[in-house]
């Protein structure tokens, strides 16, 4: 069955980086309702194309190969990249040189709008007992949440100085069901996800925009007001696992750094190693 649209608005063509990977391929079966061509691109195997789906695999940190895959495209949804923490080289190259290359080619080819998946690993040393709006300072737990960082920071200057449009979205944990104690708080449903992405590429002006992504979670770390304009309305909540997730977890360890810092495990792969 056809995926019913969430918005009546309609875009001749989209692109999906890193539409292989988990919210890709989630996001693949639903944007095609908001798009005449979906662009799909990654490095890893994108499968058959479905009617509609153009298929453009891509390596990011390539200039040569990302530059062609934003002709035509009228918003990405830049999701490419390491989606976790890894050495500094691997993330400079997929991330931060990947990102780089992804802008330039929506500069050079007029693309109006990019929805970049940045995540909430860009503040990750708040603590949990700390409520963050996106207009505070970043705190960045991890190689990964620095090159968010960068990304933000990228889409700031595109957007001041190219009049690139971008919605950073800093996802907390995208699952079918919230895993742990934190992802109750930082839980967003895949129907949520889609809202969010709808919501950042048909807001008529975003200028740069930074939301968190989640539900309408009960415990909550972020306060999304300064992002209001965007539209965002939440409707799943992870109230509906906790008693599973507390009976799986019913004991949380207070000297544990991931249980002391909004980044969870993140953070360990800083000061708190060895
Ligand atoms: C992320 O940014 C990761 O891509 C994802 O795999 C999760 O680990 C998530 O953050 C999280 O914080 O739970």
């Amino acid at each position: 069955m056809a995926h019913e649209p969430l918005s009546a608005l309609r875009f001749s063509r989209l692109l999906i980086t890193g539409a292989a990977g988990g919210l890709g391929r989630e996001l693949r079966g639903r944007m095609k309702a908001y798009c005449d061509h979906l662009r799909l691109s990654d490095i890893a195997d994108l499968g058959e194309a479905a009617p509609g789906e153009e298929l453009c695999p891509a390596a990011l940190q390539d200039r040569a190969a990302v530059l062609p895959l934003l002709a035509g495209v009228d918003a990405v949804i830049h999701l490419g990249g390491l989606s976790t923490e890894y050495d500094f080289d691997a993330i400079l190259q997929a991330n931060i040189l990947g990102t780089y290359n992804l802008y330039e080619g929506a500069r050079r080819h007029g693309v109006k709008r990019v929805v970049f998946a940045s995540s909430n690993h860009v503040s990750g040393f708040r603590r949990q007992n700390e409520v963050v709006s996106p207009l505070d300072p970043m705190r960045p737990d991890s190689h990964y949440g620095l090159s968010k960082a960068f990304g933000e920071n990228l889409a700031q200057f595109y957007w001041d100085r190219y009049g690139v449009e971008t919605v950073s979205l800093r996802i907390g944990s995208s699952f079918p069901e919230p895993r742990d104690r934190r992802m109750l708080a930082s839980w967003l449903s895949y129907d949520d996800l889609e809202r969010l992405v709808v919501a950042a590429l048909t807001a008529p002006i975003v200028g740069h925009t930074v939301v968190y992504g989640m539900s309408d979670n009960a415990t909550a770390w972020w306060d999304n007001t300064p992002a209001r304009h965007l539209g965002y309305r939440p409707q799943d909540s992870s109230e509906d696992f906790r008693a599973a997730v507390e009976a799986r977890q019913p004991v949380i360890d207070g000297r544990d750094a991931a249980a002391l810092y909004q980044g969870g495990g993140f953070v360990k792969h800083g000061p708190f190693e060895g």
